[in-house]
């Protein structure tokens, strides 16, 4: 974690998960506001840009060729393709573009070649570049810091205690080292995890506890909630109460205060009060656009009411806390084609 700080303990974890929900709430909300603008939310965009056939068991994704799910596998997509869907992510208003591959790991090669080629071309279009392909080693991770990376999605996805009931195929240590090659490269490393994937309280806590002692801290923390999919061995899970959700987003926004805190994949379950209750706790940015990966997402006419019904407003690009974030601005390709319309607004602006 932060030099500065010292390590946070599980009990320290559970005291703030576990408060009086107003007083969670008030705490989180006082930590957001003193490191980001109190009314923006970012908006990101996720494309699958090779789906299904993967070589992975994880209990919750519909990708996985191990279970027998409607996604059939796909050939990995042309840049065009990719950036032709990245600029009407920008005209749609999104500021961060993620590209997810079914990928157990990064192989060196044309696939992944292609895929630099992809962030290479979301960066000129003056978006935020993110991507998630599985493991990758240090070569590979500096090979994407080069091409202009802002992020690299890697989930722990629960406790280390928890995680094996999900996942056989690779181990926490393998993510953690993964994770550790990000970091090496100076990209901002976005990793969070699932709820409602039936572990413990403990577990969440566990996890963010994990999540909060790494050095440095994500810059971007997704909070998913299962979409449980047909097929998969998590199918049958119950929806996540969404209070409960609240309370680790809150956790999340206390413990990793500089972070962007994302609410995630399970939006389209989530009443508008519930996901309101999340920007509350520190949530400051969603995916937006019809789909996350493979399954729905909220509709864009929706999410506009969403936030326009609470007085939020669109974030600018670049205008997250973390040093590794604004070092990418000067790194790889810069804009080319057209800027980000400068309603958004940046933490500079904020009251
Ligand atoms: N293969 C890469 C990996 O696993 O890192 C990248 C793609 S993977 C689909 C990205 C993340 O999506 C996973 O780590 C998981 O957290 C999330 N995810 C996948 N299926 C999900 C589901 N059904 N509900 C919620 N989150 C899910
Ligand atoms: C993350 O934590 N959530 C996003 C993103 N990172 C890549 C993915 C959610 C996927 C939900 C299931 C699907 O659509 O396939
Ligand atoms: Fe593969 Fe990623 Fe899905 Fe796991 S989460 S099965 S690694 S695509």
């Amino acid at each position: 974690m932060s030099s500065s700080q010292p390590e946070w303990t599980l009990d320290a974890v559970l005291s703030l998960h576990d408060l009086p929900l107003t007083e969670l709430l008030l705490r989180a909300q006082t930590v957001h506001r003193e490191h980001h603008a109190h009314d923006a939310v970012q908006l990101c965009t996720l494309l699958s840009v090779k789906t299904g056939g993967c070589p992975e068991d994880c209990g919750y994704c519909p990708q996985s060729s191990k279970h027998d799910t409607s996604v059939e596998p796909e050939r990995l997509l042309s840049v065009e393709e990719v950036l032709a869907s990245a600029r009407r992510a920008r005209e749609a208003g999104s500021t961060r573009f993620c590209m997810g591959a079914a990928w157990r790991e990064v192989k060196d090669g044309p696939a992944f070649d292609r895929v630099v080629s992809m962030v290479e071309g979301v960066r000129e279009l003056g978006l935020e570049a993110c991507a998630t392909l599985g493991m990758l080693d240090e070569g590979q991770a500096r090979k994407l810091a080069a091409a202009g990376l802002t992020a690299y999605n890697h989930n722990l996805d629960t406790s280390r205690e928890h995680y094996g009931e999900v996942i056989s195929t690779r181990t926490y240590d393998d993510r953690l080292r993964t994770i550790g090659h990000v970091a090496k490269a100076g990209i901002s490393l976005c990793c969070g995890g699932i709820l409602g994937m039936g572990e413990s309280i403990r577990d969440r806590a566990e996890m963010l506890r994990t999540l909060a002692n790494l050095d440095p801290q994500p810059g971007s923390v997704p909070i998913n909630a299962l979409v449980p999919v047909e097929g998969t061995p998590l199918e049958n899970q119950p929806r996540v109460d969404s209070i409960e959700l609240v309370r680790a987003i809150a956790t999340a926004r206390i413990l990793m205060p500089r972070a962007m805190v994302r609410l995630s994949a399970g939006r389209t379950e989530l009443s508008r009060e519930a996901q309101w209750l999340c920007f509350m706790a520190g949530a400051n940015s969603i995916f937006y656009g019809e789909k996350l990966l493979t399954t729905g997402n909220p509709d864009v006419r929706d999410d506009q009411r969403l936030l326009a019904d609470a007085g939020l407003v669109p974030m600018a690009p670049y205008a997250s806390p973390d040093p590794q974030v604004q070092a990418t601005k000067a790194r790889g390709p810069q804009a080319k084609a057209g800027a980000i319309p400068l309603s958004r607004r940046a933490p500079a602006d904020a009251e």
